[in-house]
């Protein structure tokens, strides 16, 4: 018997609802993304229709209880992150900046007046959302951010500078976090407020089908009612990162099970030396490595989904989730690369965009350095950042 889609009958493991919502979630993404996606990928373009497109299916803050959000799993929406990025990267961006970042920030540490204006057009994707953590010198180490924002009165003036801010240029609101004399605190900016400016990112050679910016702050003059009130330290960034890793453990399989599925069918329709490469035991070796690290992966972030569910999951096993998918979708589209041989390098395939993707999502949302000394952290004790 072949078992070459879900070799551990994964399948099993996941309720009716899950498979549901999988099986939608494909759907959308081979109608609207993967005819696409290689287009958007060369112009360095993503729709901004497709925010409404993923709203209108409630993908949009998922996982989220309220204010027009879906109320899904943990698990639910990790298997929607991995059924997006097996279409792009970019695509499961969009959607982990949105849900996880922006609205998570809103719904956790923001007040209801803010929940109220944001939450509900966020979540139709009539609203987009982007999250200003990282700066041009602070990236790894957040809390040593400069952006900073001082009490005028009733008012805040922000000043600063943002670097790699997906959805920046597109977004309607910024959550923008600043440091102020009181600690760090997190700001809500409407995209049309004088003195913010996006301006976007060009000539990346990853992540193409996503917007990337710069938040430019000049004197940008806030009411009090902008800032998230809860929010009164580092460790309401963090909170929402989380959040973001989450997703990304079960998005990088996606990306890389893409990979092996190209892999394997091109392997066994190419021909060399009178015969299917598939029919080689060097081939055939790249194939069990990759289907076993696509199956292993699903296996990790799955059991992550079910600790999430149950309210266990801990932001250091998160470190190890994104740590290891993330790796392993990389190693997977190397090898998948390499079958594929010169057409492992055009956009005719999915593989090498993917690969190319694969090394913003391995730097993003804590690079692999950042969450090995996260695992090495909570093994040891030790905390060895500083
Ligand atoms: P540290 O002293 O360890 O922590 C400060 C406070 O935060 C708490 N905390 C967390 N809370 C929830 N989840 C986590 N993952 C948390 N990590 C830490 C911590 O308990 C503490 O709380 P409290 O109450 O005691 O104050 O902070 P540190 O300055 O030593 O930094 C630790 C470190 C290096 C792990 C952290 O700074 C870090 O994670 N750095 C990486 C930065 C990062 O990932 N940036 C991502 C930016 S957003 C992005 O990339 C979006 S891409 C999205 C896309 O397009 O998909
Ligand atoms: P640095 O922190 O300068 O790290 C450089 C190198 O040093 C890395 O290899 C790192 O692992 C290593 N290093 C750092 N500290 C240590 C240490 N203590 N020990 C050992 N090695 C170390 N940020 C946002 O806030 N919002 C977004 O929406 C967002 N979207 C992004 C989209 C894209 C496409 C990209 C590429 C990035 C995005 N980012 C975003 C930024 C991202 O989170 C940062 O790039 C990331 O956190 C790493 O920061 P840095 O690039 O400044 O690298």
């Amino acid at each position: 018997m072949t078992r070459p889609h879900d070799f551990l009958d994964i399948d099993f493991l996941l309720s009716d609802e899950e498979r549901e919502i999988r099986d939608m979630v494909r759907r959308f993404v081979a109608e609207q993304v993967t005819p696409y996606v290689g287009e958007w990928f060369e112009q360095a373009t993503i729709p901004r229709e497709l925010a409404p497109a993923l709203g209108a299916l409630g993908l949009l803050g998922m996982h989220l209880e309220g204010y027009g959000c879906a109320g899904a799993s943990a698990t639910a929406y990790g298997i929607t992150c991995m059924e997006l990025e097996a279409g792009d990267s970019g695509v499961r961006s969009l959607v982990s900046v949105q849900g996880s970042l922006a609205m998570f920030a809103i719904h956790r540490w923001g007040s209801e007046e803010q929940k109220q204006e944001w939450l509900p057009k966020l979540a139709t994707g009539e609203a987009i959302g982007c999250f200003g953590l990282t700066e041009p010198d602070a990236g790894s180490d957040p809390g040593a951010m400069r952006t900073h924002a001082r009490r005028d009165g009733e008012d805040w003036i922000l000043n600063g500078q943002k670097m790699w801010i997906t959805n920046g240029s597109v977004a309607d609101v910024a959550v923008v976090w600043a440091r102020t004399d009181e600690g760090i605190r997190g700001f809500l900016v409407p995209r049309d407020t004088k003195g913010f400016t996006a301006p976007e990112i060009h000539r990346k050679l990853s992540l193409r089908a996503s917007v990337t910016s710069e938040l430019v702050l000049d004197d940008v003059r806030l009411p009090a009612a902008a800032q998230l009130p809860l929010a009164t330290s580092l460790r309401a960034p963090l909170s929402c990162l989380n959040e973001a890793r989450y997703g990304i453990v079960w998005g990088a399989i996606g990306a890389a099970r893409a990979c092996f599925e190209a892999a394997l069918s091109y392997s066994q329709e190419r021909v060399a030396f009178g015969r299917p490469i598939a029919a080689t035991q060097l081939q055939q070796a790249k194939l069990a490595e990759m289907a076993t690290e696509v199956n292993r992966g699903l296996l990790l972030a799955l059991h992550l989904g079910r600790l999430k569910d149950a309210g266990r999951l801990e932001p250091e096993q998160v470190s190890m989730g994104k740590l290891a998918n993330v790796g392993a979708a990389l190693r997977v589209a190397r090898t998948a690369r390499q079958v594929l041989g010169a057409n492992g390098i055009t956009l005719e395939y999915p593989v090498i965009r993917h690969m190319n993707n694969l090394e913003s999502v391995i730097t993003y949302e804590g690079t692999a350095d950042v969450h090995a000394l996260v695992v090495g952290g909570a093994l040891t004790g030790i905390q060895a950042f500083r």
